[in-house]
């Protein structure tokens, strides 16, 4: 099966999001969902991502699933999104022919990351975030913009991305980022839209 192109917004949700938030994102837009659930058995992470696959199914829109190779495989979603201390990329490769991105947080695991021919890294956090608790010290502008330098998977920017940075964050030559708060606290459709026209401009 080919691998469908990343769009340039990945909504990072969890199970509480679900139906609501998740389908409104949806209809407003979004084409990449992300479910990140970091405090439910497993067996709820499923259901929850077996529900999503359903409303992404619906919009035409792709399914990555955070830390859980397994319930990607099982919820037929489109990808998986390791962390550093999952599974390697090697190891799912093995099992799974879907995308597979990886979180870094440094060049040396980008450069790994690309070695191991991941299909995108995250790269981040790249300011405070609200969400992951505990994330490492902020990336920023500059960092960002080295590793869009030396690596040439697709990059995803990640951490405290909002409406008032997301410039900047384009003009370090990043096309895809990975947003949780800054898409989900406020109005979501018009947050989608500020955030989507944005991109348009590239394109
Ligand atoms: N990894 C680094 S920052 C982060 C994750 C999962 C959270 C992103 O959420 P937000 O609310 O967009 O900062
Ligand atoms: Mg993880």
């Amino acid at each position: 099966m080919k691998k469908p192109k990343l769009p340039h917004i990945c909504l990072i949700i969890s199970s509480n999001d679900i139906p609501d938030k998740a389908e409104r994102a949806l209809k407003s837009g979004i084409k990449w969902l992300q479910l990140r659930e970091k405090e439910l058995p497993r067996k709820k992470i499923l259901y929850s991502a077996l529900k999503l696959k359903e409303l992404t199914h619906k919009h035409n829109a792709i399914l990555t699933i955070n830390d859980y190779l397994d319930i990607a495989i099982a919820s037929e979603a489109e990808g998986v999104h390791l962390g550093q201390d999952d599974l390697t990329i090697d190891a799912a490769k093995k099992i799974f022919s879907g995308i597979i991105g990886i979180s870094t947080h440094n060049l040396q695991e980008a450069l790994e990351a690309e070695k191991e021919s991941a299909d995108y890294i995250g790269f981040g956090p790249i300011f405070k975030t609200i969400t992951k608790k505990d994330a490492l010290e902020p990336r920023g502008f500059y960092m960002l913009s080295l590793i869009q330098k030396k690596i040439r998977i697709p990059i995803v920017a990640i951490g405290g991305i909002k409406l008032e940075n997301i410039e900047k964050i384009i003009e370090c030559g990043c096309k895809h980022i990975a947003v949780s708060s800054g898409i989900l606290i406020g109005n979501i459709e018009k947050n989608i839209e500020k955030f989507m026209n944005t991109f348009e401009q590239l394109n």
